[in-house]
């Protein structure tokens, strides 16, 4: 996309934020739902398409072009998000980066409009942070898969149209090279979908278990075609979810700086606003300095991850500094607000929940660090300087 249409589609999707979304967002955490009108509205953005390319009718904005955006959506309830966010990224990445032809041709372009959901079906009860110990096994019959187990925590599981399932074929093989990722469409009988889950924050979007029980998938669906390759698959996917996961926290982050400024100048306590106080300057500076620092590193990474450079360890480190960044952030904006920050009916309150997840999920704070400390091991071990 070129500069200005970049630049003019950020401004509209702030205005569409800003004035459409924010409204709505008690409402949506009240009532746990998004309105109908709001899911076609952003269909019609295109933002279900965000990074699919243009020849699959996608918007075709490459991960530096898409952060730009994703800065702008991390200003409302990550929940908005999420109902496109596994389109954009890790539904459907998979498909666009290890897929077949086929495979991207008959998928991608009912993914980019929002008529089908895609979901990520990587974690289990018992395969969380050690993502190559998943046990639902796919086993050949033919020229079918038959797919047994359980996924967890599955975002969009209740509306999802296809699951990007990664599952072991070879049960001899415990490690990552025994998982393989499959494109299951969720109507396949066999799959039933759990309840969905009671979060802590981000109502709105919606997380469920999804059981596989004798489910037949063609082996046609295997993405790109070979066993074996799943777990690679699921990686790549997780290095462009984490840059974009650490812009929505730069985002959240700058809204809740834009709330705690608000709420300090508006405040008046010992006889003068608050914000005249250095000790609410201070935090409000803290919060400042480490959302631009996060907003740079984003940028950064993403650029070089669009000239095709392996940033795996650089987005570790954005995940990992961005989310607790913005954990930070949310924490001195309750503090700022005082008792109010306590309640609901202030947005900082709704915010502090709905943050904490960027901590955990695509990879715990924990993965990150491993992740960015083994780089530099073998980094050094190769003795390269850097
Ligand atoms: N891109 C491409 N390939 C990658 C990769 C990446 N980012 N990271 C690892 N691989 C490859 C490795 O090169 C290795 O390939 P070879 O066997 O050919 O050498 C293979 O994948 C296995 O890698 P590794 O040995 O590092 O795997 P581990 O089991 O040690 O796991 C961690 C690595 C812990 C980093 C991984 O399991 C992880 O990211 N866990 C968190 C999962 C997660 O984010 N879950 C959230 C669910 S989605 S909301």
């Amino acid at each position: 996309m070129d500069k200005d249409t970049l630049e003019q589609t950020r401004l509209m999707l702030r205005r569409f934020v800003r004035e459409r979304l924010v409204p709505l967002e008690k409402q949506v955490a009240d009532e746990d739902h998004i309105p109908d009108e709001i899911r076609r509205a952003c269909a019609e953005l295109g933002l279900f398409g965000l990074s699919i390319p243009e020849e699959y009718d996608g918007l075709g904005l490459n991960l530096a072009e898409e952060i730009e955006l994703v800065f702008e959506l991390g200003w409302t309830s990550p929940a908005f998000r999420s109902m496109f966010g596994t389109n954009v990224g890790i539904g459907s990445q998979g498909i666009l980066i290890d897929g077949t032809p086929e495979q991207k041709q008959t998928w991608l372009p009912r993914l980019a409009s929002g008529e089908v959901i895609a979901s990520f079906a990587l974690t289990e009860p018992d395969a969380g942070s050690d993502a190559a110990s998943v046990r639902t096994r796919a086993e050949r019959q033919g020229d079918h898969y038959v797919i047994n187990g359980a996924k967890r925590y599955i975002t969009n599981a209740p509306y999802a149209g296809i699951f990007t399932l990664m599952a072991r074929t070879d049960p001899d093989n415990k490690g990552a090279g025994g998982v393989t990722a499959f494109i299951v469409e969720a109507g396949t009988p066999g799959i039933t979908i759990g309840k969905p889950d009671r979060k802590m924050g981000q109502r709105g979007s919606h997380t469920a278990d999804v059981i596989f029980d004798n489910a037949k998938v063609p082996a046609a669906n295997i993405i790109g075609g070979r066993e074996g390759q799943g777990f690679k698959t699921a990686m790549k996917v997780l290095d462009r979810g984490r840059l974009h996961i650490s812009a929505m926290c730069v985002g959240a982050a700058e809204r809740l700086i834009h709330e705690a400024v608000s709420f300090a100048r508006e405040r008046r306590q010992f006889g003068q606003p608050i914000a005249e106080f250095q000790l609410i300057q201070a935090m409000l500076a803290d919060s400042r300095t480490e959302a631009y620092a996060a907003r740079c590193m984003v940028r950064d990474a993403a650029k070089r991850y669009a000239t095709g450079e392996n940033v795996s360890m650089e987005a570790s480190c954005c995940k990992y500094f961005a989310s607790e960044m913005v954990g930070r952030v949310a924490d001195r904006a309750v503090q700022i607000h005082g008792g109010a920050g306590y309640m609901q009916e202030y947005a900082v309150e709704r915010f502090y929940r709905d943050v904490r997840l960027f901590r955990l999920y695509e990879g715990t704070s924990q993965i990150q660090q491993i992740v960015i400390a083994r780089q530099m091991l073998r980094q050094a071990e190769a003795g390269a300087e850097g």
